[in-house]
């Protein structure tokens, strides 16, 4: 597994397709982005089509019609690959490669294989292993059923590729059972070194945003850091913190991870559980966003929803707008999203800025809480007011009041003196 379907130069053909209730446009702009995503995969563009359907075709999809004319294509170009912009069921695969006579993947396969490409390290790879092996199994029950109906049996027929079949997928499950354990390992791990961050009451930043937004650009920028930052989608797979020091801020630190896109592959998201759980236990979040991008408001909506999916609405967000150098003027009058940072990672025009609004986030995060200490432990005092701001300090007869601004993790180091 993990074995990447594109291979360099493939000559591709992708389709684009949707129901006549859609908008042709939006087919369009998503096979825009299809295109972009068969490049980084490797392979050339030889053709593109796109059809507005009645109504889907659950056997191929497309319409038999139309399947002759995408063969036609197929072969004029002498493609060897079609991409649909679109789930394809097992099934729906199995008789357009056969009717077509070349290899097809859908959108999720496609996605699914630049990933496979990208994955390096050994969590990485686990990772997309699991999410291709969630997305294959489905596969395969369809592949299965038709088989039988071939056969002229029914559901509930044992047929005779039934056993073999049943044995590939059991050892698919246990596989993915075997990843899963391992998986849950290295979260652990995470889990740990997020703990000792929080223990030492480090607030944490995470980038999220669009592919290809600029988020590694702008942890080198804001970190000195030199992770990978290339113009490609899902450059990065796996999360990387660095430290970062905000101006009159305590120190803290940012994670560069996965980007997202249009209709992520759900076992993609099941699979990259613990690169999403850095996001998950951030305090603030920069929402990254290109604003050189013509796609920039369907961006946004798109990572706005995953946001919510995910369950990180509650948390503090700058939007980052990036990529001001190559934006035309008019794109900074177009958005209304607040808090927010014009910037270039490129000249670095707006870190100092962003660097401001992120200590002040860290700020935000600080709430007023009482404290007493009594005579015994005064001396701790000073180490609070190291910590956080003593607001209002009042001495009583067996030891001393504190009123003081503490984030949600300092204050897990002080609640034995919380003043219930
Ligand atoms: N002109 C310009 N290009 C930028 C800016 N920031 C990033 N880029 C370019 O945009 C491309 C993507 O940048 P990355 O930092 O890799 O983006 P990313 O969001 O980490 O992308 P993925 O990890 O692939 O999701 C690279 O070619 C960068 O050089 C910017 O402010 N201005
Ligand atoms: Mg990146």
């Amino acid at each position: 597994m993990n074995k990447a379907q594109i291979r360099p130069n493939d000559r591709a053909i992708i389709m684009g397709v949707g129901l006549k209730s859609e908008a042709t446009s939006e087919i369009k702009e998503n096979l825009l982005e299809l295109e972009d995503l068969v490049r980084s995969a490797g392979g050339d563009i030889v053709g593109s089509l796109i059809q507005a359907l009645p109504q889907w075709n659950p056997a191929s999809l497309i319409g038999s019609g139309k399947v002759e004319e995408v063969k036609e294509m197929v072969q004029s170009a002498q493609a060897n690959l079609l991409v649909m912009d679109h789930h394809l069921s097992g099934v729906q695969t199995r008789n357009l490669e056969q009717a077509i006579g070349c290899k097809v993947l859908d959108r999720n396969q496609l996605i699914l294989d630049i990933f496979a490409q990208r994955a390096h390290t050994f969590e990485g790879k686990l990772q997309v292993e699991l999410a291709q092996m969630l997305d294959q199994l489905p596969r395969m029950v369809g592949a299965w059923m038709e088989s039988l109906s071939r056969l002229g049996g029914g559901i509930g027929t044992r047929g005779p590729g039934e056993t073999a079949l049943e044995n590939d997928r059991r050892r698919i499950r246990e596989r993915a059972h075997k990843i899963k354990k391992q998986l849950e390992v290295v979260s652990k791990n995470r889990a740990q070194h997020r703990q000792s961050r929080r223990r030492h009451e480090i607030p944490s930043f995470a980038l999220v945003g669009y592919t290809n937004s600029g988020k590694s650009s702008i942890l080198n920028r804001l970190t000195g850091s030199q992770v990978l930052s290339k113009n490609q989608v899902f450059a990065t797979l796996d999360p990387t913190t660095r430290k970062v020091f905000l101006a009159d801020g305590p120190p803290a630190v940012v994670t560069d991870t996965v980007g997202f896109i249009r209709k992520l592959p759900p076992q993609l998201i099941e699979a990259f559980k613990a690169t999403l759980e850095e996001s998950t236990e951030a305090d603030v979040l920069l929402h990254v966003i290109d604003l050189s991008s013509p796609n920039m408001q369907r961006q946004i909506e798109v990572v706005d929803q995953l946001i919510e999916e995910f369950g990180w609405q509650n948390k503090p967000i700058i939007h980052v707008f990036n990529k001001m150098d190559v934006a035309p003027m008019e794109a900074q009058f177009r958005v209304n999203k607040f808090p927010r940072a014009f910037i270039s990672a490129v000249t670095g025009q707006g870190i100092e800025q962003l660097k401001k609004m992120m200590a002040d986030a860290i700020a935000g995060l600080q709430a007023d809480v009482d404290l007493y200490f009594s005579k015994t432990e005064e001396h701790k005092i000073f180490d609070l007011s190291r910590e956080g701001r003593i607001v209002k300090k009042e001495s009583a007869t067996e030891g001393t009041f504190c009123k003081v601004q503490l984030t949600p993790a300092q204050l897990t180091k002080w609640k034995d003196f919380l003043v219930k």
